[in-house]
């Protein structure tokens, strides 16, 4: 029996996260027996230059020195006391000093319970009950979020999902991203009771999606009209575009973020942060409740403390530099394929659509080849290249991929992508 059989007879679908089932791109996944750098080492002994590097969490690569020292001797120390610890202080201080709109920091152990906690700060501050939300926008499986979800939802194109009631999302609206003129309509119908307009700065749930010019400050513009919250899930964006996140990178206030994988050091961590004045709303200071077993947990502050002080301006300089030559060499060589292509950039996120035209919407996003782009996964992997296992992903450069391994990374996908074009690849 594989492992894959013994996985799927104790675990549905074999995974612990869907996305990682290979559904949206047919075959089966890899099982992974460790990993270093910017590899992974499947338990077939196969390496594979990986750029999921676990959906983000892991920008300095895999297993570094610092991390792995970090957590070691946290660890020796306990792993969960249940009581508050002086690194669960220097890590909301790490956080204030990098984001100035944050202030005070809630600590939590999944960007859902981030995403979760912030739409229920916001309604518990303002009083009011309507949450907008973008197609294609991804925060998590909070049942009230998922309508229209983008990564796994979208991904097997589930308009929401089973098990959410209809008065779980009955408060939520849903509008295109980087649509000002339904934004406009939403506004004006339900203005008065939208506590909150949740969106990722940079979308990279539908594949990376850019906020057009002006987008992101006309959000804020009209929440301010309206006297709503705006929220930034930065769970990716968040010390993974620059120090400062995406709102650093364009320049736009929100009054709450949420953040996630980076800050964890691929532990389980993520985090809330804000104005202190709207953070001492949540318990046990204010009225919104909001509680963990494990938030602060000693191994996840840890490494997050250690990943953070790793991160200066040179390394988001040299890794937005790496990115845009992996986007540059993927799209010169799969163009010289005669493959329709574009690879959005955005500081150090790569994207990948299967499409002749610009992405700049879920429905865009929809509208690009999957069968193209599940074909190309399986041409990269057979290659032993990693990336998502989906459409609607991003491309993950850390810090530990090097010139040679970007390069190679071209070349592979070169011939990733004659093989496409040639259909001379085996069936998946
Ligand atoms: P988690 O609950 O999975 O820790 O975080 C949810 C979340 C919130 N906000 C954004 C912008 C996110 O991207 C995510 C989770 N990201 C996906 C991949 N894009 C996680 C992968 C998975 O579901 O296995």
């Amino acid at each position: 029996m594989s492992l894959y059989e013994r996985a799927r007879a104790v675990i549905p679908g074999g995974v612990s996260s869907p996305v990682r089932s290979f559904g949206a791109v047919g075959g089966e996944p890899f099982f992974v027996a460790g990993a270093e750098g910017p590899y992974l080492v499947a338990t077939d002994g196969t390496r594979y230059l990986d750029y999921v590097q676990s959906w983000g969490a892991s920008i300095l690569g895999h297993a570094h020195p610092a991390l792995v020292e970090a957590v070691q001797r946290a660890a020796a120390a306990g792993t969960s006391y249940g009581a508050p610890t002086e690194r669960e202080v220097l890590l909301a201080e790490a956080i204030r000093d990098r984001v100035p709109s944050v202030e005070k920091v809630r600590l939590v152990s999944s960007g859902t319970e981030a995403a979760m906690t912030a739409l229920r700060l916001a309604r518990g501050a303002t009083g009011r009950d309507k949450i907008v939300k973008f197609a294609g926008c991804y925060h998590g499986h909070v049942d009230s979020l998922l309508v229209a979800a983008g990564s796994g939802v979208a991904t097997f194109g589930l308009p929401g999902s089973a098990g959410v009631t209809p008065g779980a999302v009955a408060d939520t609206l849903v509008v295109p991203y980087n649509d000002d003129a339904a934004l406009d309509a939403v506004f004006a119908e339900h203005g008065a009771d939208i506590a909150a307009v949740i969106v990722e700065p940079v979308a990279a749930n539908m594949g990376l999606v850019a906020p057009g010019a002006g987008f992101l400050s006309g959000l804020r513009a009209r929440c301010d009209a309206h006297r709503a919250l705006l929220i930034f899930d930065e769970v990716i964006t968040g010390f993974r575009v620059g120090l400062g996140g995406a709102q650093a990178l364009y320049g736009v206030t929100p009054d709450l973020s949420i953040f996630g994988k980076v800050i964890g050091g691929g532990l389980p961590l993520a985090a809330v942060g804000g104005p202190g004045g709207l953070m001492e709303e949540l318990a046990p200071v204010g009225s919104v409740y909001q509680a963990g077993t494990l938030s602060g947990n000693p191994l996840a502050t840890a490494a997050g403390l250690a990943v953070l002080e790793q991160l200066d301006d040179a390394l988001y300089v040299s890794l937005a530099d790496r990115a845009a030559f992996l986007a540059a060499g993927l799209t010169t060589v799969m163009g010289e394929a005669g493959l329709a292509v574009q690879v959005p950039r955005v500081a150090t996120l790569v994207g990948l659509f299967f499409s002749p035209t610009p992405v700049r919407d879920y429905e865009g996003a929809h509208g690009a080849d999957v069968k193209t782009h599940a074909a190309f996964f399986h041409a990269l992997l057979r290659r032993g290249v990693f990336v998502a296992p989906s459409a609607f992903e991003a491309v993950f450069v850390s810090a530990a991929h090097g010139w040679p391994d970007l390069e190679r990374t071209v070349e592979l996908a070169a011939d990733a992508a004659a093989e496409v074009v040639s259909g001379a690849g085996p069936d998946c």
